[in-house]
């Protein structure tokens, strides 16, 4: 396979990878019908563990079955599928190769009370499953937030020793933010920034409002402004935040809202220089024909040339 100029470049960011993690993030850069264009949308499922599975799966039940999910990513053309172990597992030799796979090895649960993760999968796992990444969430700003980093630390480290590429999830929360807070702009600049600090090549963020919400940080923003009220400009501000764009960063879908606004938060991704959507329930929740359209008008904004 020849990589395009547009991948060999962005290749070209991670100064410090062997060529096993330069391998892997070249499969998810182009696979998919975004291959090559530098642009992503992937398919994230561990909502059941998150969210538990009949808020996440009873909206489509028919997303109950593993196999459905892998032929999802699969038949919409989407440069990666994200998992825990279970479900990776659950498909791992009818669709070897079919797909990259990225193995979510953190996992929380709506049963705890704090803002934690337990690990939940190994760089060993990832490896026999053929996965192309491993997947791991921080939160923060949580009273956890230094063990998950650490965590991370030696996870990474593992992955990248293993020709792994890491992807990170930096959701801020805890009890410092309040539910403006975690998705405000200067927030998820932060958060984005501790991801890229943190040497993950992937940076997963929800997409940012236009609130600033940390006390020590209104001033700066005061005296040297971001354009708050333009969602492309609040993620072309996260983008800067991913070390000027040396990092891929791309935005989460949230709960099932409507096909409008997930494409006009795709244009405003695109416009702003993200490298794409990792969309989750919008996509598994809606029934099969209704996701492919949507996933396939999403993957349209994404080719349009900047
Ligand atoms: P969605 O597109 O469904 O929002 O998925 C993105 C995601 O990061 C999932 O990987 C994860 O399960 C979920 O969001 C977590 O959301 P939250 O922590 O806000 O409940």
């Amino acid at each position: 396979m020849k990589l395009t100029r547009k991948v060999k470049e962005i290749l070209s960011w991670y100064e410090s990878d062997n060529p096993g993690t330069k391998t892997n993030l070249a499969r998810i850069l182009m696979a998919g019908k975004l291959g090559g264009t530098g642009r992503m949308v992937i398919l994230p499922v561990d909502q059941g563990f998150e969210h538990g599975p009949a808020r996440s799966f009873g909206p489509n039940p028919a997303a109950y079955d593993p196999h459905y999910l892998f032929e999802l990513a699969i038949d919409a053309g989407l440069n990666a599928y994200a998992a825990p172990l279970g479900m990776i597992e659950a498909g791992a030799a009818t669709y070897a190769g079919c797909v990259p796979t990225i193995l979510k090895v953190n996992s929380s649960n709506s049963l705890s009370t704090t803002k934690d993760q337990a690990v939940t999968g190994t760089v060993g796992d990832a490896l026999r499953l053929g996965c192309s990444a491993i997947g791991f969430t921080i939160y923060p700003g949580s009273e956890y937030q230094f063990e998950m980093m650490e965590e991370f630390r030696e996870l990474a480290a593992e992955a990248k020793d293993a020709g792994l590429a890491v992807v990170i999830w930096s959701y801020p929360r805890g009890p410092t933010l309040d539910k403006v807070g975690e998705t405000a702009l200067d927030i998820c600049a932060y958060g984005a920034h501790m991801g890229a600090l943190l040497g993950a090549h992937i940076i997963k963020v929800k997409p940012p409002t236009d609130a600033i919400s940390l006390d020590a940080a209104k001033k700066t923003y005061k005296n040297h402004p971001v354009e708050v009220s333009d969602a492309a400009a609040r993620i072309a501000h996260v983008v800067q935040a991913c070390f000027n764009g040396r990092r891929l960063v791309v935005f989460s879908g949230g709960e099932t809202a409507g096909a409008d606004s997930l494409l006009d938060s795709a244009r405003a991704i695109h416009a702003g220089g993200g490298n794409g959507s990792i969309v989750g329930r919008n996509a598994f929740q809606r029934p099969r024909e209704e996701a492919m359209k949507l996933l396939s008008d999403m993957i349209d904004i994404y080719k349009i040339r900047a």
